[in-house]
């Protein structure tokens, strides 16, 4: 029977972390839930469909986008975050580079941060994460956002997203965090050609050596949309697939946009694996 390492948040395993983008140029659901109440409306529905985790995010983090500060990048989250705290029933993450945002989204009921810089954008979060005692997911990501996919280079992408995590992970225990706070992710589509991000789920399993809870997020990205030539509301199947895969390797939480697919495959294979259905 598969299973993980467990985490300060308790989390099951395997489980849904349903993305709520509250931007208005995400790749895919940019604009779609600017507005307070219809983000609490999609809060609730992705758990609905079975999150077990909501990731509130402010700030695209798509190839080329531009910074935005943390004032804008507060009033665009804080609503969101006070508005579910308490009323999803799941944890809260929050998908943030910024320490301003990060504290105050957990003083306002949030559980953990998904920062996707892994601690390197803002000399802040390293400390706000130590206070909070909260868990954090260091994701890779090669360069910035702006720049990211400008011709990604690496000798071995697999060993290189490997180093960078378990060097970030030693900066985060050094600081003073402990192990179980510790969440790791490979940054599908973060500075990387469609080939390494294929190497990188051809080789997921090996992210799970260290004994930390393993982020898949492969959602409507671009990889999808070169293998099947579809734009990203046409990626769901391709994203379906990933998760399979990604359960079959060990990892634990699946970031996705369409939970209900994603969470129904993951019923099913985790049912074939154990032989029965879950209760
Ligand atoms: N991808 C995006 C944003 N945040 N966080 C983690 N941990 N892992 C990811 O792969 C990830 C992320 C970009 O996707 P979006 O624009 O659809 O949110």
């Amino acid at each position: 029977m598969p299973s993980s390492p467990t985490c300060s948040v308790d989390l099951p395993f395997p489980c849904i972390m349903g993305v709520l983008n509250v931007t208005p140029d995400s790749f895919s659901d940019g604009g779609r839930f600017l507005a307070a109440d219809d983000a609490l409306a999609q809060g609730l529905a992705l758990v609905r469909e079975g999150a077990a985790i909501v990731d509130i995010g402010g700030e695209s983090t798509r190839p080329g986008s531009d910074p935005v500060s943390a004032d804008e990048e507060l009033r665009r989250v804080m609503p969101v975050v006070e508005a579910l705290a308490g009323r999803v029933g799941v944890p809260i993450s929050v998908d943030t580079m910024k320490a301003d945002v990060a504290r105050r989204a957990l003083a306002a009921g949030a559980s953990f941060v998904n920062d996707v810089s892994a601690l390197r954008f803002d000399p802040g979060m390293l400390g706000v994460i130590a206070e909070n005692g909260c868990p954090v997911c260091l994701m890779h990501m090669r360069g910035e956002p702006k720049t990211m996919q400008d011709e990604p280079v690496y000798a071995d992408v697999v060993d290189e997203v490997l180093r960078f995590l378990e060097e970030r992970m030693a900066v985060a225990l050094a600081a003073g965090l402990r192990e179980d706070q510790l969440m790791i992710d490979p940054g599908i589509g973060f500075g990387k050609t469609v080939e390494h991000n294929l190497a990188l789920l051809r080789h997921l399993d090996r992210f799970t050596g260290f004994g930390r809870p393993v982020v898949l997020g492969t959602s409507r990205k671009r990889f999808l949309g070169a293998i099947l030539g579809a734009e990203p509301a046409a990626r769901t199947t391709g994203t379906v697939a990933t998760t399979v895969m990604g359960l079959l390797a060990g990892a634990h939480v699946f970031r996705v946009h369409d939970v209900k697919p994603n969470f129904e495959a993951l019923r099913v294979a985790l049912a074939v694996l154990e032989g029965a259905p879950a209760a």
